[in-house]
């Protein structure tokens, strides 16, 4: 194997024996045949979009494909292989389609276009010979990661918006051109760069389709008080990003005598209106995914991991741990999709929780979220005022991911060690390195802004444009926003590519830049963008400060 898709690759280059995350090599090396399928069938997709013929299935099977294949999403050997195989079908089906038109298709004689799966042991085989090191130049494999990277987070969005019923074509279709420019061996280090950079055009997009489909089917997200102790009942965690299992499970706990508690990712639901009604919706349990071993032991209850990110589950809780939709492990309870079009059936979890004491109280108190773009612009005179009269003299963003690595207490220490008249933007797993420091307010405006979850980073590109119009400036850069991210999986490189399309400039990634980064690519980026490291809080600081 060789995986350096997320920031704790090992030793800073790549996971060669086993995933720091706990994914098998096996698992990874299934995970690039299958990513090589989805190239395979792109191929063809690409072409039949061309001449109008288009496969829902295919399409499909992509988005949810590439999805799996992110970080902590997906841990089942048996899942991948049965995916390499009908993604192979499903290629062959376009190649029949196609084959009586007798059109010249591009790229149609790569392997990945031709290749038929064996035997598992065969499979395997085919496995190891096809990951990210098969493209010797570093710097075209830097570019081809970067851009699938992109795609990955983009479709783990495109997920999200289309369970519930909101897709874009446009999106869609340059998944799959791009998936099949990383077969293309004429494409020179330009050609590659103006892709990804038409990544981050696709992030905006989809994260915008995504916006519209969360706010149009629960509301706009309201400033909200949550509770982060635990209740007297037993309770159901559920975790991840997908707010539709979210509302299937509230509805479905509705009179049982079982709470529902959310963890990591889906801490946001709290903020929207459609769920609010919900009296058994208690509160937030514990903080981002990292800490799954102890605070889910500590729950007592079943726990439903709905997307990423999951870690390796302890035997303490692992009869009690359950996935679905396309997040799986080996030897935990999936519940499946609803039959035509049903809803799922949580029957099972609500039953197990039922048998369980309540969570084990390991805080108390309220932490405030809710500042997505609606909430923030119904504020906005009051945000405008207090920059204006200096109260507020600077934003950081500081969105994204949270992570297990003790380097990242950095971001506990640079939001503790930030001026009284500084606020944070936060967005992502990432918050919770500061959100229950009680950093204050500045006149009623809390100093750390949640909008919610990492998709919803995209409400801060929203309400810095809404700020640069008030402003009156011209580029976005002149606003009095600083950017320190926090990344670690692949969503994080979507919403980056996506902060970088929209031309903001000057953004602090850490805690390590990825290691897909090739040196002249990570300069490629430096110098258009004058994307930077993390140092130590005092220099960043000092850093930082200058720059207002
Ligand atoms: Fe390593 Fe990250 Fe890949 Fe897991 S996802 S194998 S931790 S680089
Ligand atoms: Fe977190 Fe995985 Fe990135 Fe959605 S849940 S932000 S890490």
């Amino acid at each position: 194997m060789f995986c350096y898709q997320c920031q704790e690759a090992a030793k800073g280059t790549g996971c060669t024996i086993q995933g720091v995350c706990g994914k098998t090599s096996d698992v990874a090396n299934l995970q690039d045949l299958l990513l090589y399928t989805l190239k395979g069938i792109s191929v063809f997709a690409v072409k039949g979009r061309e001449l109008g013929l288009r496969n829902a299935a295919s399409e499909k099977f992509i988005i949810e494909s590439m999805f799996a294949t992110i970080t902590n999403a997906n841990f089942d050997r048996d899942g991948f292989i049965a995916r390499v195989r009908e993604g192979v079908a499903l290629r062959d089906q376009w190649k029949t389609q196609l084959s009586s038109l007798e059109v010249t298709i591009p790229l149609s004689n790569h392997d990945a276009a031709l290749w038929v799966p064996g035997t598992e042991v065969e499979i395997d085989e085919k496995a190891a010979s096809v990951g990210v090191l098969s493209t010797a130049n570093e710097d075209i494999r830097s570019l081809r990661e970067l851009l699938t990277y992109g795609l990955k987070g983009m479709a783990a969005y495109m997920e999200h918006a289309a369970v519930l019923s909101y897709r874009e074509d446009n999106v869609q279709a340059f998944m799959e051109r791009g998936l099949a420019a990383t077969l293309n061996e004429d494409l020179t280090s330009e050609e590659l760069i103006a892709l990804v950079m038409e990544c981050g055009k696709f992030g905006v997009d989809v994260m915008a389709l995504l916006d519209r489909a969360n706010t149009s089917t629960y509301g706009n997200p309201e400033i909200t008080k949550v509770n982060i102790g635990v209740g007297t009942r037993p309770g159901i965690l559920i975790s991840g990003h997908d707010l539709k299992d979210m509302e299937e499970l509230l509805r479905q706990t509705e009179g049982t005598g079982v709470d529902v508690y959310t963890h990591s990712e889906m801490l946001p639901a709290h903020y929207y209106p459609a769920f609010k009604k919900y009296s058994h919706f208690v509160g937030n349990y514990g903080n981002a995914w990292w800490k799954q071993p102890e605070e889910f032991a500590s729950f007592n209850g079943p726990i439903l991991m709905t997307t990423n990110c999951i870690v390796p589950p302890k035997d303490s809780y692992k009869d009690r741990l359950y996935t679905t939709g396309h997040t799986g492990y080996p030897g935990v309870m999936h519940i499946p999709a609803g039959v035509e079009d049903k809803a799922k059936d949580f029957s099972a979890i609500i039953e197990q929780a039922k048998t369980c004491p309540s969570p084990t109280e390991i805080e108390t108190g309220e932490i405030i979220g809710g500042f997505a773009h609606a909430a923030v612009m119904g504020v906005a005179d009051q945000v405008v005022e207090a920059v204006q009269t200096g109260a507020i003299k600077q934003f950081f963003v500081m969105a994204g991911c949270d992570g297990r690595m003790k380097s990242r207490d950095y971001y506990t220490d640079f939001a503790t060690a930030l001026p009284e008249d500084t606020v944070i933007l936060t967005a992502g797993c990432a918050k919770y390195k500061y959100n229950k420091l009680n950093l204050g307010d500045i006149g009623g405006i809390p100093r750390v802004l949640d909008a919610g979850q990492c998709n919803d980073s995209y409400s801060l590109v929203v309400i810095a444009l809404k700020l640069k119009e008030v402003f009156g400036l011209d580029d976005i850069n002149d606003l009095p926003i600083s950017y320190n991210i926090a990344w670690y999986e692949q969503k994080a490189v979507i919403v980056l590519l996506a902060l970088l399309y929209l031309g903001v400039k000057n953004i602090h990634l850490g805690p390590t830049l990825p290691a897909f980064l090739s040196p002249n690519v990570a300069n490629v980026l430096i110098e258009n963008f004058g994307i930077g490291g993390i140092t130590t809080v005092d220099e960043d600081m000092e850093k930082f400060m200058a720059m207002v």
